[in-house]
């Protein structure tokens, strides 16, 4: 059974230096070897029954041992709402479950398939399964795709594109996503091929932001902060509406400049806003606690589009404190 201990001992075990990976994300198992996909940070249990084709990870399930891939620790943090897919087929055995698509979060986790052994679709939270009173039958050698995703608090279950079932999660506390995992959590004879898992965050879009001066002496004087805001493709800085935008859910924009261009010359427009500088040192000051002269901070631009998605983007700048500032025991 993979269990709540898994999840804490891959969260601390979660390999060091593989990079964190933007969004949207998604792996189509282009890999020569079991060791290269370890190398991008995935987990592999009983890898000994994996092996890869041409874009495809084939998982067998022996009936002794469970099989499966974990993908823990590489997310961007707070991503609240999002869509976590996965391609499969049954290719062998008796047992043809799709999906077996888990979502871990930091407080919860969550797996969706079809279960083929009761004819029913299934949802797990926490280890306790809901059969959902739903017709399912696995057909062997044909992909299809299985996605769960959580927006608000509820969750939406898809096969193929098509709405399953929801559930709606009693914990209503902010709750992030921290990894995926796909596999057999049971003791069937099977074989399962997977040919991609995907993860896309919802519920805002992820900026790029630039906050000017990279170094911000609290003592300082200036006017500004100025801060670019850039885009995904498929979204546009013009559709702003620039009265929503706000600074660490506190700070104002200043009315006026407001511009758009591209400062940084790569070919996507930016949209530049300028926030008052004695505000935010303000702000500063009053919500990080100062322990060392020099420090690294993370600044949040919000805001909302004119139709009301929302998006957000994080820089990290440098602070110096002077002497005004306690610097408190770290
Ligand atoms: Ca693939
Ligand atoms: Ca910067
Ligand atoms: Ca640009």
């Amino acid at each position: 059974m993979i269990g709540l201990l898994y999840l804490s001992t891959f969260l601390i075990l979660a390999p060091k230096g593989v990079a964190e990976v933007s969004f949207p994300w998604k792996d189509d198992f282009n890999y020569e070897t079991l060791d290269e996909m370890k190398v991008t940070g995935w987990t592999l249990n009983n890898e000994w029954r994996m092996s890869l084709f041409p874009s495809i990870i084939r998982i067998d399930n022996d009936g002794a041992e469970e099989s499966s891939i974990f993908y823990v620790g590489h997310f961007p943090s707070q991503i609240y709402e999002f869509s976590v897919e996965t391609k499969s087929r049954w290719v062998g055995g008796a047992y043809g479950r799709n999906g077996n698509l888990y979502v871990w979060t930091r407080r919860h986790f969550y797996c969706w398939y079809g279960d083929c052994h009761c004819f029913k679709y299934a949802f797990l939270r926490d280890g306790d399964r809901v059969l959902l009173p739903i017709n399912y039958t696995s057909i062997m050698n044909e992909w299809t795709t299985f996605a769960l995703e959580k927006k608000g608090n509820t969750f939406y279950m898809y096969q193929d594109g098509e709405l399953k079932s929801t559930y709606i999660e009693s914990d209503i506390a902010p709750d992030e996503l921290v990894g995926v995992s796909i596999g057999y959590d049971c003791y069937f004879i099977s074989t399962m091929e997977y040919d991609y898992i995907s993860v896309i965050a919802l519920g805002y879009i992820p900026a790029t932001l630039d906050i000017d001066p990279n170094t911000l002496n609290l003592g300082s004087k200036g006017n500004w902060i100025t801060s670019y805001i850039e885009f995904p493709e498929d979204y546009d800085v013009n559709d702003i509406n620039v009265s929503s935008i706000v600074l660490n859910d506190t700070v104002l924009l200043q009315p006026k400049p407001i511009e758009i261009g591209d400062y940084d010359n790569d070919a996507i427009p930016d949209l530049m806003v300028k926030f008052d500088r004695a505000k935010v040192i303000e702000y500063i000051s009053e919500h990080v606690p100062i322990t060392q002269k020099f420090m690294n901070i993370e600044l949040t631009v919000t805001g909302y589009l004119n139709d009301g998605t929302p998006f957000q983007g994080t820089d990290t700048i440098k602070i110096i404190s002077n002497s005004k500032h306690e610097i408190l025991p770290s």
